[in-house]
């Protein structure tokens, strides 16, 4: 059997399936464009021979990036009852969606890192704006995927403490959970992934073009501090770094995961984070600056923020 040494279930567990059921979906009700990043990332070699990046990225209409990574890290071949069989060391997805500015959807997010201990996944509609404050949006969107949530409650339980700034970016429905890497809860998976993009896909195809000039620019701005957030913070860059140098991981991360970072905008970092500015101006190199917090899930069924600060 493969797992000897209780690694991460073999190829059966591949989020690639992930990604094919998601790009075959996106097809059918729509068509895809490669993207001009794709063609500096699709073939791009980590530092060691069993490491397998592989990096897709479209657009398509009402779509401004549509984008993959899958990381897959396998231990060295075993012969094991004659049969070759390969133990996954570590799996990663890291699957967005973004709109163009003309739309106030949300951004499709998954992400999912696995190693044989565990699975740290987060799976949502990201909200464009906070929608703690923006109870307009969360009505929008999120009032009618209240059920989607309460479907994986149970199955897919609140991953415990997390870092506190990224609340702001998640919506009621997010899905924030730690799991065991069975096979079992590869599936569960799976069908949440499935679910959740089948719903980014839905209000996709019914959004309206907004045409005021002061919406689209607010659009555009929302996505630019998203992704400035991101570009910046996001927990998985210092294991690109690792596995593909520095350089080419802040290429990766600046013109590929959260290309627009860039372009949308021209605000900084500190700009939209101003408790990160340092006193030479330079950004605070902390992921958090108020540490984690939100033991359990903040949000009450009804989608009501329910989390406060002071319970850390
Ligand atoms: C850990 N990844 C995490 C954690 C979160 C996320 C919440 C737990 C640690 C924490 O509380 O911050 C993911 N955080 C997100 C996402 C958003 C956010 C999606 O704010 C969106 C707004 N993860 C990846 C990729 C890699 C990766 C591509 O998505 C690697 C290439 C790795 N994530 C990774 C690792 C950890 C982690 C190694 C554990 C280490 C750590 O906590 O620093």
């Amino acid at each position: 059997m493969s797992g000897g040494g209780g690694g991460v279930p073999g190829a059966g567990c591949s989020y690639q399936k992930f990604v094919h059921f998601a790009l075959e979906q996106t097809r059918l009700r729509t068509s895809l464009t490669p993207h001009p990043s794709q063609g500096k990332f699709k073939s791009i070699r980590a530092n060691e021979d069993n490491t397998v990046f592989s990096a897709l990225s479209f657009t398509a209409p009402k779509i401004r990036l549509l984008r993959s990574l899958t990381i897959e890290q396998k231990n060295s071949v075993q012969a094991d009852l004659l049969v070759l069989m390969v133990d996954m060391m570590m799996q990663v997805l890291d699957f967005a969606a973004f709109s163009e500015p003309e739309y106030d959807l949300p951004i499709f997010c998954a992400n999912a890192f696995t190693s044989p201990a565990r699975s740290i996944v987060v799976l949502d509609l990201n909200p464009l704006y906070d929608t703690t404050t923006n109870k307009d949006y969360r009505e929008k969107y999120y009032r009618n995927l209240m059920p989607l949530a309460h479907k994986y409650t149970e199955l897919l339980p609140w991953g415990g403490k997390i870092t506190s700034e990224s609340l702001k970016f998640f919506s009621p429905i997010v899905i924030w959970t730690i799991l065991e890497p069975t096979e079992t809860n590869h599936g569960i998976l799976y069908s949440a992934f499935t679910d959740y993009y089948k719903a980014w896909l839905e209000l996709m195809d019914v959004a309206s073009r907004e045409t005021g000039r002061e919406a689209i620019d607010r659009n555009r701005e929302a996505q630019h501090k998203y992704l400035t957030w991101r570009a910046e913070k996001d927990p998985g860059y210092p294991l690109l770094k690792k596995l593909i140098g520095e350089s080419l991981a802040k290429d990766l991360v600046t013109e590929f995961l959260f290309e627009g970072v860039n372009s949308l905008g021209t605000k900084s970092f500190v700009d939209y984070f101003p408790e990160y500015a340092r006193d030479d101006g330079t950004v605070n190199k902390k992921r958090s600056m108020m540490g984690k917090s939100f033991e359990t899930r903040p949000w009450d069924a009804h989608g009501e923020f329910v989390g406060y600060a002071d319970e850390r």
